[in-house]
């Protein structure tokens, strides 16, 4: 038994080997990679909030993220994207859960390839309580469906790029962003960085926003197999 388990393990190993190697030289192709940095000179804004309602699950207090600086002045949940490249035509698929009456992650950038190929926002409840999606855009049909204990995973299609904001008609408070984008996008970690990925060479606009900050862009040169470097500020 040991030894069958033992060549099954080989050969998963193996596989996994080819799948993890193979796929870089397969969709790579002579892209590069672009590093954002996005600070922020000002202060972190977090929004307190007295809750009466679910506080089960809910916690008597909410916590509204609106600027989230990390070490370094480093700005987080700015979504950056490189909006002069264009996208491969193909849709993916991103997974907000509502726990603990927040959208986490709090912003998420997916992308679209167009009405057969639209970005899927999958989204999870994991509290046990019931929650109402109520999408606001422009570009998009608004999303406005309630989601019960009992429904743990919705699916919904966003086919236009733009911005979109998500809230909760049970739970006020609840806030979150997802970031349609028709090309690759990132969303910055803890310390303001995002990196991204297979950007086809040559010149390109790289795009900042932010929630409350707003919009910025620059220009860089991509160079294939290379990791170019761009810095934003981000200003109130
Ligand atoms: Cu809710």
């Amino acid at each position: 038994m040991r030894k069958v388990l033992g060549a099954v393990t080989a050969l998963v190993v193996a596989l996994g080997a080819a799948a993890f190697f193979g796929l870089p030289g397969a969709t790579a192709q002579g892209g590069g990679t672009i590093e954002a940095e996005v600070k922020y000179g000002g202060p972190a804004q977090v929004d307190k909030l007295k809750v009466n309602q679910d506080t089960e699950k809910c916690g008597t207090e909410a916590m509204i993220e609106k600027v989230v600086v990390g070490g370094n002045k480093g700005l987080a949940n700015a979504v950056v994207s490189v909006p002069s490249a264009k996208g491969d035509g193909k849709g993916s698929k991103i997974t907000v859960d509502q726990h603990g009456c927040k959208f986490v992650p709090h912003v998420v950038a997916v992308k679209t390839g167009g009405p057969q190929n639209e970005a899927v926002l999958e989204l999870k409840n994991s509290d046990d309580i019931l929650h109402n999606i109520h999408t606001y855009s422009t570009a998009n049909p608004s999303i406005n469906k309630a989601q019960p204990k009992f429904k743990k995973v919705m699916t919904e299609k966003l086919e236009k790029p733009e911005y979109v904001k998500l809230t909760c008609d049970v739970h006020s408070w609840m806030l979150g962003w997802v970031a349609v984008m028709p090309g690759p996008a990132a969303v910055t970690d803890a310390n303001g960085v995002a990196k991204i990925e297979n950007v086809p060479p040559g010149k390109q606009t790289v795009e900042v926003w932010h929630e409350t900050l707003g919009k910025q862009t620059k220009d860089v040169e991509v160079k294939a197999g290379q990791t170019t470097k761009v810095s934003f500020e981000m200003k109130k």
